[in-house]
């Protein structure tokens, strides 16, 4: 086999949020790849070798390219297997995909962690799959440490477990109702949205053990859906919904993005951008993951949260997507989004910019800055 016949590598994991995000990606569009697990050693000596950071998936692609990020390499599998795309052209259900993607990896991270850890039984369960996934189980115990410690700086602490819970059985009820009628997030085919939305609901919601069975009770639609995204049907034909058109069944969810998500969201892009404005000179290029804490709330119930750069990165897609759009597709995104909340987020300004070099973000003002 020559180098350019060799499959593409797919470091990730079972139990990892962010791998089961591309890995349908990477089947709907039958890729040519090989899943290789991210053992305690792929991890330093590949992953932190190739990226300087400990983060999965990764793709080394046949070329030795290394693609990091689940939304970059998303797009690079967009380009280079256009075809059955993932990424819809027409303006509304774009706007609506990257929507979803945000609120997949950034809001839903709420419910996965805390259904994760929170219990014994979830604890036990995923520190136990750590060490199966690592074969060093020093290693997967310190990462299971860090990783449940992180539960009071997302935001899941003994006051917001309830309307966490509320928000999971609300988006559970509403995508029944909506998988009920249609077999996608955007019609008869997988999408971004899709894609984003297994984050959490494969290795976490699906797979771990407390939420498993509440699915399994509460959704069994969604479970369906979940078995479907991981083994898409080779002979199936489907396409999003004509004219740009979104499932009646898409409001009830939109309002619920809206309501909870959206300004926990706004929220953290704003205390990002107050801490950048003023930020310190060692930090002028690049951003720490973490610039601080700011407060926030779900459904009436305040609490602290981390301020993450990323989700400015992130968000930057919608944004972009949003200032891409011409009069009559402005007026059609604006119709939809309505009275569901999510216009806020969809007509945010943001102030400052952010890329990817070498894997690491960095401010695009930052010269302006400097100089
Ligand atoms: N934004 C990244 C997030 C990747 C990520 O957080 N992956 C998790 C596993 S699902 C991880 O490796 N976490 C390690 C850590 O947080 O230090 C992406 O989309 O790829």
């Amino acid at each position: 086999m020559s180098q350019l016949d060799s499959p593409f590598l797919f470091y990730a994991a079972e139990i990892s949020y962010f791998s089961g995000k591309v890995r349908p990606a990477l089947r709907y569009k039958r890729v040519p790849y090989a899943e290789v697990l991210c053992t305690a050693q792929a991890m330093r000596e590949v992953i932190l070798a190739r990226t300087g950071l400990a983060f999965i998936p990764i793709v080394v692609t046949p070329e030795n390219e290394t693609w990091q990020d689940t939304s970059d390499i998303l797009d690079a599998l967009e380009a280079r297997f256009p075809a059955p795309p993932l990424l819809p052209e027409t303006p509304l259900q774009r706007v609506t995909a990257l929507l979803w993607e945000i609120y997949a990896d950034e809001f839903l991270i709420l419910p996965a962690m805390h259904y994760r850890w929170s219990t014994p039984e979830g604890s036990t369960k995923a520190r136990g799959d750590f060490a199966a996934n690592s074969g060093d189980v020093r290693s997967s115990q310190n990462f299971a440490d860090r990783m449940s410690g992180s539960l009071r700086a997302l935001g899941v602490l003994p006051e917001t477990l309830a309307v966490i819970e509320a928000h999971t059985f609300d988006l559970l009820d509403r995508l029944e109702a909506h998988f009920a009628q249609t077999p996608f997030l955007l019609g008869d085919a997988p999408s971004l949205a899709d894609c984003a939305l297994m984050g959490p609901f494969y290795a976490h919601l699906f797979l771990d053990a407390v939420p498993g069975r509440l699915l399994r009770e509460r959704a069994p639609r969604t479970c369906h859906w979940i078995m479907r995204m991981n083994s898409p049907d080779p002979s199936a034909r489907g396409t999003w919904l004509a004219d740009d058109a979104l499932a009646p069944t898409m409001r009830p969810l939109l309002e619920l993005i809206g309501r909870d998500a959206v300004p926990l969201l706004l929220d953290g892009l704003r205390d990002f951008e107050t801490w950048a404005d003023g930020r310190p000179e060692a930090h002028q290029v690049s951003p720490p993951r973490a610039s601080g804490f700011h407060r926030t709330s779900l459904r009436g119930v305040e609490f602290p949260r981390y301020t993450n750069a990323y989700a400015l990165w992130l968000a930057t897609r919608l944004f972009d997507a949003v200032a891409a759009l011409d009069t009559t597709a402005r007026a059609q995104v604006d119709t939809a989004f309505a009275g569901t909340g999510c216009a806020a987020l969809i007509d945010y300004q943001p102030r400052h910019r952010l890329r990817k070099q070498n894997f690491q973000l960095v401010f695009e003002d930052a010269r302006a800055k400097t100089a």
